[in-house]
């Protein structure tokens, strides 16, 4: 089945659906090996890995390259976090052409303005797209894709920004009309009030997806209760890596030896599989000529 089949039957599926966060063609191989049938490329994952800020400070070229590592390095499908489109309706149109292109299955864009923040930093002073202009992105996403199964995901940062329910599901609501796939409905609050008013009047007009990074405590069963489609758990091997990454760089430079750590981390053997050094080998044998048949053939 294509990646873009793959993504789409998982958000329409009547049951839960989880997808993992990744931000390297690496991350993305461990996310599918654990299990995930789809993963979620975070903008703030991937620009944070480039060591920048979560603003659009890493151009959507770049970001495209990060992809298409991950894009090979996995079989699973792959919902890129595609910011606001990066610009208008024609910024955004050519984003989906390049995602196609990368076999990316699907992209969610959100309603603010470009460049952007992250949604938990000064939320309250961010200011929303305007409902027109961000429909008229929509459409022209939707109307450029070639491959029919290719998601357009819409993000509703009403709650975010400090605004209602009413605004939330007018801006749901438009974004449906104008085509989306599914709603992105994110909140900052530790508690899942906010999305369950939501999903309440909702009513299932559209699959909605959900990121709980700060109601985390909310039981899984009940997103599933509240008829979520999809769950993002969006940035967890990136802020492992980060703790990873700090604990063994201050060991080794407090101890001046690799002794302690050696067990602590990856084997070498494990980062050679991870990068399937196992097939080139294979296919060395195939495609090289013998070191003993080159040699005899010398003069
Ligand atoms: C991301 O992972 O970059 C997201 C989710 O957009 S959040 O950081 O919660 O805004
Ligand atoms: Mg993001």
């Amino acid at each position: 089945m294509k990646k873009t089949e793959q993504l789409k039957q998982m958000i329409n599926s009547q049951h839960l659906e989880f997808i993992m966060e990744a931000h390297s063609g690496l991350s993305a191989a461990i996310a599918e090996e654990a299990g995930f049938r789809g993963i979620w490329a975070s903008g703030l994952s991937i620009s944070a890995a480039m060591g920048v800020r979560d603003n659009n400070e890493a151009s959507w070229t770049q970001v495209l390259d990060v992809l298409e590592f991950m894009s090979d390095a996995t079989s699973v499908p792959i919902l890129l976090d595609g910011d606001t489109g990066y610009g208008n309706f024609n910024n955004a149109r050519r984003l989906v052409k390049k995602l196609e292109q990368r076999q990316i299955a699907g992209v969610c864009i959100e309603d603010k303005l470009f460049p952007k923040t992250n949604s938990f930093i000064h939320a309250k002073a961010q200011p929303l797209a305007d409902v027109d202009e961000f429909c008229g992105k929509i459409k022209a996403m939707k109307d450029t894709q070639s491959d029919e199964d290719f998601v357009v995901v819409a993000r509703v940062e009403a709650f975010i920004t400090g605004w209602g329910l009413e605004e939330a599901l007018r801006r749901a609501e438009a974004y449906r009309q104008a085509g989306a796939d599914a709603v992105l409905i994110h909140s900052k609050r530790s508690d899942i009030v906010e999305i369950e008013s939501f999903m309440k009047e909702w009513g299932g007009r559209l699959p909605v997806v959900i990121v709980p990074t700060k109601y985390y405590t909310t039981p899984t069963l009940r997103f599933q209760e509240l008829g979520v489609s999809l769950v993002i758990w969006a940035n967890h091997n990136l802020r492992a890596s980060i703790e990873a990454m700090k604990k063994t760089s201050s060991q080794i430079f407090q101890e001046k030896s690799l002794v302690h750590v050696e067990d602590g981390v990856a084997t070498l053997e494990e980062v050679f599989r991870l990068q399937r050094a196992g097939e080139l080998q294979t296919a060395e044998q195939k495609y090289l000529p013998s070191t003993g048949k080159d040699s005899d053939e010398r003069p």
